[in-house]
Protein backbone atom coordinates (compact mmCIF):
# COMPACT_ATOMS: atom_id res chain seq x y z
CA UNK A 1 0.00 0.00 0.00
CA UNK A 2 1.09 3.40 -1.04
CA UNK A 3 2.68 5.50 1.93
CA UNK A 4 -0.04 8.55 1.25
CA UNK A 5 -2.79 6.06 2.20
CA UNK A 6 -0.67 4.61 5.33
CA UNK A 7 -0.79 8.21 6.62
CA UNK A 8 -4.61 8.98 5.75
CA UNK A 9 -5.93 5.63 7.84
CA UNK A 10 -3.66 6.71 10.82
CA UNK A 11 -5.00 9.98 11.33
CA UNK A 12 -8.59 8.20 9.89
CA UNK A 13 -7.66 5.90 13.28
CA UNK A 14 -6.40 9.07 15.27
CA UNK A 15 -10.04 10.63 14.50
CA UNK A 16 -11.90 7.37 15.43
CA UNK A 17 -10.55 7.36 18.78
CA UNK A 18 -11.16 10.79 19.52
CA UNK A 19 -14.72 10.49 18.57
CA UNK A 20 -15.07 7.10 20.59
CA UNK A 21 -13.19 9.06 23.80
CA UNK A 22 -16.25 11.27 22.89
CA UNK A 23 -18.77 8.43 23.36
CA UNK A 24 -16.88 7.20 26.44
CA UNK A 25 -17.42 10.31 27.93
CA UNK A 26 -21.02 10.82 27.52
CA UNK A 27 -19.98 13.84 25.53
CA UNK A 28 -22.96 15.29 23.62
CA UNK A 29 -22.09 15.45 20.12
CA UNK A 30 -23.31 17.91 16.92
CA UNK A 31 -22.75 16.65 13.86
CA UNK A 32 -22.97 19.96 11.08
CA UNK A 33 -22.88 18.72 7.57
CA UNK A 34 -23.56 20.03 4.38
CA UNK A 35 -27.39 19.89 2.20
CA UNK A 36 -26.26 18.33 -0.80
CA UNK A 37 -26.31 14.31 -1.76
CA UNK A 38 -22.77 13.71 -0.38
CA UNK A 39 -23.04 15.91 2.67
CA UNK A 40 -26.65 14.40 3.79
CA UNK A 41 -25.07 10.55 3.19
CA UNK A 42 -21.65 11.63 5.54
CA UNK A 43 -24.29 13.18 7.94
CA UNK A 44 -26.10 9.40 8.21
CA UNK A 45 -22.66 7.76 8.07
CA UNK A 46 -21.98 9.24 11.44
CA UNK A 47 -25.34 9.41 12.66
CA UNK A 48 -25.59 5.34 12.42
CA UNK A 49 -21.61 5.03 13.43
CA UNK A 50 -22.76 7.07 16.78
CA UNK A 51 -26.39 5.44 16.97
CA UNK A 52 -25.14 2.18 16.91
CA UNK A 53 -22.29 3.25 19.67
CA UNK A 54 -25.21 4.70 21.68
CA UNK A 55 -23.42 7.59 21.97
CA UNK A 56 -25.77 10.87 22.82
CA UNK A 57 -25.90 13.12 19.36
CA UNK A 58 -28.02 15.98 16.78
CA UNK A 59 -27.17 16.25 13.49
CA UNK A 60 -27.92 19.78 11.22
CA UNK A 61 -27.69 20.14 7.97
CA UNK A 62 -26.63 23.67 6.27
CA UNK A 63 -26.04 24.91 3.27
CA UNK A 64 -22.82 26.80 3.87
CA UNK A 65 -20.79 27.03 6.88
CA UNK A 66 -21.12 30.85 7.15
CA UNK A 67 -20.13 33.49 10.21
CA UNK A 68 -23.46 33.10 11.52
CA UNK A 69 -23.83 29.73 11.74
CA UNK A 70 -20.70 29.16 13.27
CA UNK A 71 -21.70 32.34 15.74
CA UNK A 72 -24.54 30.15 16.77
CA UNK A 73 -22.77 27.26 17.34
CA UNK A 74 -20.76 28.91 19.62
CA UNK A 75 -23.92 29.36 21.76
CA UNK A 76 -24.53 25.81 22.12
CA UNK A 77 -20.78 24.86 23.41
CA UNK A 78 -22.41 25.35 26.65
CA UNK A 79 -23.92 21.56 26.21
CA UNK A 80 -21.90 20.01 23.03
CA UNK A 81 -19.02 19.17 23.69
CA UNK A 82 -17.59 17.53 20.34
CA UNK A 83 -18.45 19.43 16.66
CA UNK A 84 -18.02 17.02 13.91
CA UNK A 85 -17.86 18.90 11.01
CA UNK A 86 -18.70 16.39 7.82
CA UNK A 87 -18.15 17.85 3.66
CA UNK A 88 -17.51 21.26 4.92
CA UNK A 89 -15.49 22.84 7.48
CA UNK A 90 -11.71 22.66 5.82
CA UNK A 91 -12.73 25.49 3.64
CA UNK A 92 -13.03 27.57 7.06
CA UNK A 93 -10.96 26.67 9.01
CA UNK A 94 -10.08 29.98 10.75
CA UNK A 95 -13.48 31.08 11.58
CA UNK A 96 -14.12 27.80 13.05
CA UNK A 97 -11.19 28.78 15.37
CA UNK A 98 -12.80 32.11 15.97
CA UNK A 99 -15.73 31.06 17.21
CA UNK A 100 -14.89 27.49 18.94
CA UNK A 101 -12.92 27.27 22.15
CA UNK A 102 -11.60 24.18 21.16
CA UNK A 103 -9.45 23.52 24.44
CA UNK A 104 -13.24 23.41 25.41
CA UNK A 105 -15.36 21.77 22.76
CA UNK A 106 -13.39 19.11 21.05
CA UNK A 107 -13.49 19.74 16.81
CA UNK A 108 -13.24 17.23 14.44
CA UNK A 109 -13.57 18.34 10.57
CA UNK A 110 -14.37 15.18 7.75
CA UNK A 111 -13.87 17.04 4.49
CA UNK A 112 -12.92 16.95 0.93
CA UNK A 113 -12.68 20.54 0.10
CA UNK A 114 -9.30 22.36 -0.06
CA UNK A 115 -8.05 23.21 3.23
CA UNK A 116 -7.67 26.97 4.07
CA UNK A 117 -5.56 27.99 6.89
CA UNK A 118 -4.64 26.27 9.16
CA UNK A 119 -5.86 23.51 11.60
CA UNK A 120 -4.04 23.75 15.07
CA UNK A 121 -6.67 22.70 18.15
CA UNK A 122 -8.49 21.60 15.06
CA UNK A 123 -8.47 17.85 14.46
CA UNK A 124 -9.41 17.62 10.68
CA UNK A 125 -9.03 14.42 7.96
CA UNK A 126 -8.66 15.27 4.56
CA UNK A 127 -8.04 13.57 1.78
CA UNK A 128 -5.09 16.61 0.50
CA UNK A 129 -3.83 16.58 3.61
CA UNK A 130 -2.14 13.57 2.48
CA UNK A 131 -1.64 13.97 -1.28
CA UNK A 132 -4.82 11.88 -2.33
CA UNK A 133 -7.21 13.69 -4.61
CA UNK A 134 -9.99 15.17 -2.93
CA UNK A 135 -11.78 16.01 -6.06
CA UNK A 136 -12.44 12.71 -7.57
CA UNK A 137 -10.70 9.98 -5.62
CA UNK A 138 -12.73 10.88 -2.02
CA UNK A 139 -16.06 12.67 -1.10
CA UNK A 140 -16.94 13.79 2.29
CA UNK A 141 -18.71 10.40 2.79
CA UNK A 142 -15.95 8.71 1.97
CA UNK A 143 -13.62 10.69 4.49
CA UNK A 144 -16.77 9.77 7.13
CA UNK A 145 -16.93 5.81 6.20
CA UNK A 146 -13.13 5.60 6.79
CA UNK A 147 -13.13 7.04 10.00
CA UNK A 148 -16.62 5.04 11.23
CA UNK A 149 -14.69 1.99 9.52
CA UNK A 150 -11.34 2.55 12.14
CA UNK A 151 -14.31 3.12 14.87
CA UNK A 152 -15.81 -0.67 14.36
CA UNK A 153 -15.04 -3.07 11.75
CA UNK A 154 -18.99 -3.69 11.59
CA UNK A 155 -19.37 -0.44 9.75
CA UNK A 156 -18.52 -1.90 6.91
CA UNK A 157 -21.92 -2.16 5.17
CA UNK A 158 -21.70 2.44 5.55
CA UNK A 159 -19.37 1.72 2.13
CA UNK A 160 -22.70 1.65 0.36
CA UNK A 161 -23.78 4.78 1.68
CA UNK A 162 -20.69 6.65 0.94
CA UNK A 163 -20.86 5.19 -2.62
CA UNK A 164 -23.83 7.16 -3.01
CA UNK A 165 -22.12 10.48 -1.57
CA UNK A 166 -19.28 9.81 -4.08
CA UNK A 167 -22.04 9.70 -7.20
CA UNK A 168 -23.86 12.70 -5.65
CA UNK A 169 -20.27 14.57 -5.95
CA UNK A 170 -19.73 13.22 -9.15
CA UNK A 171 -16.95 11.25 -8.72
CA UNK A 172 -17.74 8.26 -11.05
CA UNK A 173 -15.67 9.80 -13.95
CA UNK A 174 -12.99 7.25 -14.36
CA UNK A 175 -13.74 5.20 -17.40
CA UNK A 176 -17.23 4.37 -18.24
CA UNK A 177 -18.32 6.04 -14.92
CA UNK A 178 -16.22 3.64 -12.44
CA UNK A 179 -14.40 5.02 -9.54
CA UNK A 180 -11.11 5.86 -8.66
CA UNK A 181 -8.33 6.17 -5.71
CA UNK A 182 -9.89 5.32 -2.41
CA UNK A 183 -13.41 5.63 -4.10
CA UNK A 184 -12.91 2.08 -5.65
CA UNK A 185 -11.47 0.63 -2.04
CA UNK A 186 -15.07 1.62 -0.94
CA UNK A 187 -16.86 -0.12 -3.33
CA UNK A 188 -15.23 -3.24 -2.89
CA UNK A 189 -16.03 -3.18 0.58
CA UNK A 190 -19.78 -2.67 -0.25
CA UNK A 191 -19.16 -5.82 -2.62
CA UNK A 192 -17.87 -7.98 -0.26
CA UNK A 193 -20.70 -6.17 2.78
CA UNK A 194 -23.17 -8.16 0.27
CA UNK A 195 -24.90 -5.19 -0.24
CA UNK A 196 -23.62 -3.71 -3.58
CA UNK A 197 -23.75 -5.16 -7.05
CA UNK A 198 -22.05 -3.06 -10.17
CA UNK A 199 -22.50 -4.04 -13.48
CA UNK A 200 -22.65 -2.55 -17.00
CA UNK A 201 -25.79 -0.93 -18.08
CA UNK A 202 -26.87 2.10 -19.84
CA UNK A 203 -26.73 4.29 -17.85
CA UNK A 204 -29.94 6.14 -18.24
CA UNK A 205 -31.30 7.90 -15.59
CA UNK A 206 -34.50 5.97 -13.39
CA UNK A 207 -33.10 2.91 -15.07
CA UNK A 208 -34.77 0.34 -12.62
CA UNK A 209 -37.93 2.59 -12.09
CA UNK A 210 -38.92 4.46 -14.82
CA UNK A 211 -40.59 3.80 -18.17
CA UNK A 212 -38.18 3.18 -20.48
CA UNK A 213 -39.11 6.21 -23.00
CA UNK A 214 -38.98 8.42 -19.98
CA UNK A 215 -35.63 7.16 -19.01
CA UNK A 216 -34.78 7.66 -22.74
CA UNK A 217 -36.46 11.38 -22.54
CA UNK A 218 -34.49 12.48 -19.33
CA UNK A 219 -31.25 10.61 -20.66
CA UNK A 220 -28.08 12.90 -19.38
CA UNK A 221 -25.57 12.72 -21.04
CA UNK A 222 -27.70 14.34 -23.47
CA UNK A 223 -28.52 12.10 -26.92
CA UNK A 224 -29.19 14.63 -29.64
CA UNK A 225 -33.16 14.35 -31.20
CA UNK A 226 -33.69 11.94 -27.96
CA UNK A 227 -33.27 13.91 -24.49
CA UNK A 228 -36.03 16.15 -23.86
CA UNK A 229 -38.22 14.41 -26.60
CA UNK A 230 -41.03 12.20 -25.66
CA UNK A 231 -42.36 10.91 -28.98
CA UNK A 232 -38.83 10.40 -30.62
CA UNK A 233 -38.80 8.30 -27.75
CA UNK A 234 -41.40 6.32 -28.70
CA UNK A 235 -40.92 5.98 -32.33
CA UNK A 236 -37.54 4.78 -31.69
CA UNK A 237 -38.57 1.98 -29.34
CA UNK A 238 -41.62 1.35 -32.01
CA UNK A 239 -38.46 0.99 -34.74
CA UNK A 240 -36.97 -0.72 -32.79
CA UNK A 241 -39.18 -3.12 -32.06
CA UNK A 242 -39.15 -3.22 -28.05
CA UNK A 243 -41.89 -3.38 -26.55
CA UNK A 244 -42.94 -0.45 -24.09
CA UNK A 245 -45.01 -2.93 -21.29
CA UNK A 246 -45.29 -6.40 -20.08
CA UNK A 247 -49.08 -6.60 -19.66
CA UNK A 248 -50.17 -4.05 -17.96
CA UNK A 249 -46.83 -2.81 -16.74
CA UNK A 250 -44.68 -0.41 -17.84
CA UNK A 251 -40.80 -1.91 -18.46
CA UNK A 252 -37.60 -0.28 -17.25
CA UNK A 253 -34.48 -0.33 -19.00
CA UNK A 254 -33.53 -2.83 -16.33
CA UNK A 255 -35.93 -5.42 -17.67
CA UNK A 256 -34.38 -5.16 -21.29
CA UNK A 257 -33.25 -8.41 -22.82
CA UNK A 258 -29.62 -8.96 -23.57
CA UNK A 259 -30.91 -8.45 -27.05
CA UNK A 260 -32.85 -5.83 -26.65
CA UNK A 261 -30.02 -3.54 -24.70
CA UNK A 262 -27.70 -4.38 -27.30
CA UNK A 263 -29.54 -2.70 -30.17
CA UNK A 264 -30.98 -0.21 -28.01
CA UNK A 265 -27.02 0.86 -26.98
CA UNK A 266 -26.23 0.81 -30.73
CA UNK A 267 -29.29 2.81 -31.92
CA UNK A 268 -28.94 5.70 -29.36
CA UNK A 269 -24.73 5.38 -30.07
CA UNK A 270 -25.24 5.91 -33.96
CA UNK A 271 -27.20 8.48 -33.51
CA UNK A 272 -25.27 10.65 -31.20
CA UNK A 273 -22.24 10.01 -33.45
CA UNK A 274 -24.60 10.98 -36.45
CA UNK A 275 -25.46 14.34 -34.45
CA UNK A 276 -21.63 14.73 -34.40
CA UNK A 277 -20.87 13.61 -30.62
CA UNK A 278 -17.30 12.88 -30.09
CA UNK A 279 -17.07 9.25 -29.97
CA UNK A 280 -16.07 8.54 -26.66
CA UNK A 281 -18.83 10.83 -24.94
CA UNK A 282 -21.34 8.47 -27.16
CA UNK A 283 -19.77 5.26 -25.76
CA UNK A 284 -20.31 7.02 -22.35
CA UNK A 285 -23.75 5.99 -22.24
CA UNK A 286 -23.27 2.57 -21.28
CA UNK A 287 -21.04 2.02 -17.80
CA UNK A 288 -21.02 0.84 -14.51
CA UNK A 289 -24.73 1.10 -12.32
CA UNK A 290 -24.61 0.28 -9.03
CA UNK A 291 -27.19 -1.34 -7.53
CA UNK A 292 -28.23 -1.72 -4.44
CA UNK A 293 -29.41 -5.10 -3.69
CA UNK A 294 -30.67 -5.14 -0.26
CA UNK A 295 -33.07 -2.37 -1.46
CA UNK A 296 -37.14 -2.75 -2.64
CA UNK A 297 -36.97 -3.93 -6.64
CA UNK A 298 -38.45 -0.93 -8.88
CA UNK A 299 -37.83 1.48 -5.93
CA UNK A 300 -36.57 4.52 -5.75
CA UNK A 301 -33.39 3.63 -3.74
CA UNK A 302 -32.22 0.83 -5.53
CA UNK A 303 -30.18 1.91 -8.38
CA UNK A 304 -27.64 4.16 -6.26
CA UNK A 305 -27.37 7.32 -8.74
CA UNK A 306 -31.15 7.44 -8.44
CA UNK A 307 -30.57 7.01 -4.23
CA UNK A 308 -28.21 9.77 -5.04
CA UNK A 309 -30.46 12.31 -6.60
CA UNK A 310 -33.25 11.30 -4.01
CA UNK A 311 -31.55 12.78 -1.68
CA UNK A 312 -29.98 15.72 -3.40
CA UNK A 313 -33.76 16.34 -3.97
CA UNK A 314 -34.56 16.47 -0.57
CA UNK A 315 -31.57 18.83 -0.08
CA UNK A 316 -32.78 21.12 -2.54
CA UNK A 317 -35.89 21.61 -1.56
CA UNK A 318 -35.69 21.93 1.94
CA UNK A 319 -36.38 18.08 3.14
CA UNK A 320 -32.90 17.49 4.50
CA UNK A 321 -34.13 15.33 7.41
CA UNK A 322 -36.11 13.19 5.45
CA UNK A 323 -33.08 12.13 3.21
CA UNK A 324 -31.38 11.60 7.17
CA UNK A 325 -33.82 9.27 7.76
CA UNK A 326 -33.32 7.58 4.25
CA UNK A 327 -29.81 7.38 5.18
CA UNK A 328 -30.25 6.26 8.48
CA UNK A 329 -33.34 3.23 7.27
CA UNK A 330 -36.45 4.59 7.85
CA UNK A 331 -38.32 2.81 4.99
CA UNK A 332 -41.79 4.00 6.15
CA UNK A 333 -42.81 7.47 6.54
CA UNK A 334 -39.44 9.04 4.88
CA UNK A 335 -39.45 6.61 2.43
CA UNK A 336 -43.35 8.08 1.60
CA UNK A 337 -42.38 11.10 1.47
CA UNK A 338 -39.34 11.01 -0.36
CA UNK A 339 -41.53 9.66 -3.46
CA UNK A 340 -43.34 12.86 -3.08
CA UNK A 341 -40.35 14.97 -3.13
CA UNK A 342 -39.01 13.32 -5.83
CA UNK A 343 -42.24 14.15 -8.12
CA UNK A 344 -42.41 17.66 -7.00
CA UNK A 345 -38.28 18.39 -7.79
CA UNK A 346 -38.86 16.71 -11.61
CA UNK A 347 -41.74 19.37 -12.24
CA UNK A 348 -39.85 21.96 -10.69
CA UNK A 349 -36.98 21.61 -12.56
CA UNK A 350 -38.75 21.23 -16.16
CA UNK A 351 -40.42 24.37 -14.93
CA UNK A 352 -37.22 25.91 -14.59
CA UNK A 353 -35.56 24.56 -17.74
CA UNK A 354 -38.31 26.32 -19.98
CA UNK A 355 -37.51 29.44 -18.13
CA UNK A 356 -34.29 29.81 -18.95
CA UNK A 357 -35.13 28.99 -22.48
CA UNK A 358 -38.14 31.64 -22.28
CA UNK A 359 -35.86 34.38 -20.77
CA UNK A 360 -33.06 33.94 -23.01
CA UNK A 361 -32.44 38.04 -22.20
CA UNK A 362 -31.30 36.56 -18.58
CA UNK A 363 -28.27 34.85 -20.42
CA UNK A 364 -24.72 37.11 -20.84
CA UNK A 365 -22.85 35.26 -23.05
CA UNK A 366 -18.80 36.55 -22.52
CA UNK A 367 -16.33 35.21 -24.41
CA UNK A 368 -15.08 32.21 -21.88
CA UNK A 369 -18.34 32.31 -19.47
CA UNK A 370 -22.09 32.65 -19.69
CA UNK A 371 -24.03 33.79 -16.88
CA UNK A 372 -27.29 32.86 -15.99
CA UNK A 373 -29.11 35.84 -14.43
CA UNK A 374 -32.11 34.02 -12.29
CA UNK A 375 -32.71 36.51 -9.71
CA UNK A 376 -36.32 36.44 -8.38
CA UNK A 377 -37.10 33.54 -10.64
CA UNK A 378 -35.01 30.73 -9.50
CA UNK A 379 -34.73 29.43 -5.87
CA UNK A 380 -30.99 29.78 -4.44
CA UNK A 381 -31.11 25.94 -3.88
CA UNK A 382 -31.51 24.87 -7.13
CA UNK A 383 -29.20 27.11 -8.97
CA UNK A 384 -26.24 25.24 -9.45
CA UNK A 385 -28.53 22.31 -10.29
CA UNK A 386 -30.36 24.23 -13.38
CA UNK A 387 -27.36 25.73 -14.70
CA UNK A 388 -26.02 22.15 -15.29
CA UNK A 389 -29.11 20.87 -16.38
CA UNK A 390 -29.36 23.85 -18.74
CA UNK A 391 -26.02 23.06 -20.03
CA UNK A 392 -26.24 19.38 -20.60
CA UNK A 393 -29.77 20.06 -22.78
CA UNK A 394 -27.63 22.78 -24.52
CA UNK A 395 -30.03 25.86 -23.31
CA UNK A 396 -26.38 26.48 -21.87
CA UNK A 397 -22.73 26.51 -22.97
CA UNK A 398 -20.49 23.73 -22.57
CA UNK A 399 -17.78 25.28 -24.06
CA UNK A 400 -17.25 27.95 -21.14
CA UNK A 401 -17.90 28.16 -17.33
CA UNK A 402 -21.28 28.75 -16.58
CA UNK A 403 -22.38 31.16 -13.68
CA UNK A 404 -25.82 30.97 -12.17
CA UNK A 405 -27.47 33.67 -10.30
CA UNK A 406 -30.11 33.94 -7.70
CA UNK A 407 -31.38 35.54 -4.59
CA UNK A 408 -30.62 34.25 -1.02
CA UNK A 409 -33.70 34.33 1.05
CA UNK A 410 -33.25 37.58 2.36
CA UNK A 411 -32.55 39.25 -1.38
CA UNK A 412 -29.95 41.40 0.73
CA UNK A 413 -27.45 38.70 -0.54
CA UNK A 414 -27.24 36.47 -3.67
CA UNK A 415 -25.90 32.78 -4.30
CA UNK A 416 -23.97 32.47 -7.42
CA UNK A 417 -22.96 28.94 -8.72
CA UNK A 418 -20.16 28.25 -10.58
CA UNK A 419 -20.22 25.30 -13.02
CA UNK A 420 -17.06 24.09 -15.30
CA UNK A 421 -17.24 20.65 -17.45
CA UNK A 422 -14.65 17.94 -16.94
CA UNK A 423 -12.97 18.85 -20.55
CA UNK A 424 -12.59 22.67 -18.64
CA UNK A 425 -11.25 21.15 -15.75
CA UNK A 426 -8.50 19.16 -17.60
CA UNK A 427 -7.85 22.29 -19.84
CA UNK A 428 -6.60 24.09 -16.44
CA UNK A 429 -9.92 25.88 -15.57
CA UNK A 430 -10.52 25.74 -12.11
CA UNK A 431 -13.85 27.38 -10.91
CA UNK A 432 -13.46 26.92 -7.20
CA UNK A 433 -10.35 29.04 -7.58
CA UNK A 434 -11.69 31.86 -9.45
CA UNK A 435 -14.38 32.21 -7.35
CA UNK A 436 -12.25 32.24 -4.10
CA UNK A 437 -9.58 34.52 -5.17
CA UNK A 438 -12.38 37.24 -6.41
CA UNK A 439 -13.95 36.47 -2.68
CA UNK A 440 -10.60 37.16 -0.56
CA UNK A 441 -10.63 40.44 -2.77
CA UNK A 442 -14.06 42.02 -1.28
CA UNK A 443 -15.51 42.24 1.89
CA UNK A 444 -17.74 40.17 2.77
CA UNK A 445 -17.96 37.89 0.07
CA UNK A 446 -17.74 33.63 0.95
CA UNK A 447 -17.19 31.06 -1.21
CA UNK A 448 -16.06 27.53 -1.60
CA UNK A 449 -15.83 24.75 -3.77
CA UNK A 450 -14.16 22.23 -6.23
CA UNK A 451 -12.62 22.94 -9.98
CA UNK A 452 -15.68 21.74 -11.54
CA UNK A 453 -18.14 23.56 -9.22
CA UNK A 454 -18.00 25.82 -6.32
CA UNK A 455 -20.48 28.50 -5.21
CA UNK A 456 -20.43 32.03 -3.29
CA UNK A 457 -22.34 33.91 -0.99
CA UNK A 458 -22.40 37.77 -1.86
CA UNK A 459 -23.98 41.06 -0.33
CA UNK A 460 -26.58 42.09 -3.19
CA UNK A 461 -24.52 45.95 -3.53
CA UNK A 462 -21.04 43.48 -4.30
CA UNK A 463 -22.50 41.35 -7.35
CA UNK A 464 -21.42 43.59 -10.17
CA UNK A 465 -17.81 43.73 -8.57
CA UNK A 466 -17.93 39.92 -7.61
CA UNK A 467 -18.41 38.96 -11.45
CA UNK A 468 -15.97 41.06 -12.49
CA UNK A 469 -13.33 39.76 -11.16
CA UNK A 470 -14.61 36.70 -11.95
CA UNK A 471 -14.67 37.06 -14.94
CA UNK A 472 -10.94 38.44 -14.97
CA UNK A 473 -10.20 35.25 -13.26
CA UNK A 474 -11.31 32.98 -15.63
CA UNK A 475 -10.14 34.65 -18.18
CA UNK A 476 -6.40 34.58 -17.15
CA UNK A 477 -7.10 30.61 -16.65
CA UNK A 478 -8.35 30.45 -19.89
CA UNK A 479 -5.68 32.44 -21.56
CA UNK A 480 -2.71 30.28 -19.65
CA UNK A 481 -4.87 27.46 -20.87
CA UNK A 482 -4.81 28.44 -24.58
CA UNK A 483 -0.49 29.47 -23.79
CA UNK A 484 -0.09 26.13 -22.51
CA UNK A 485 -1.59 24.25 -25.42
CA UNK A 486 0.03 26.06 -28.35
CA UNK A 487 3.31 25.54 -26.54
MN1 LIG B 1 -18.80 16.80 -1.01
Amino acid sequence: MEEKYDNFFTKAKEVADAIKEGIKNNDQIKIISHLDTDGITAAGIIGISLYRAEADFHIQIIRQLEENILATLSEETDHVKLFIFTDLGSGQLELVKKYIDTEATKVIILDHHPPVGTEDGVLQLNPHLFEINGSYDLSGAGVSYFATLAMDAKNLDLSALAVIGAIGDRQDKGEQGAFTGLNTRIVEDAISAKILEVKKDLRLFGRATRPIHISLEYSDPYIPSITGNRDACFKLLVELQIPLKKGDEWRTIADLTTDERTKLVSALITRSLQHGVPSEKAQSIVGNVFTLIKEKKGGILRDAREFAYCLNACGRLGYAGVGIALCMGDRGRAYKDAEEILSNYRTQLSDYLSLISDNTEKITDLENLQIFDGKGLVDQRIIGTLVSLARSSNTLSSEKVVLGIAFQEDEDFIKISGRATEKLVSMGIDVGKALSEAAAQIEGVEAGGHDIAAGARVPAEKEQEFIQLVCKNIDKQFGLAKNASTE
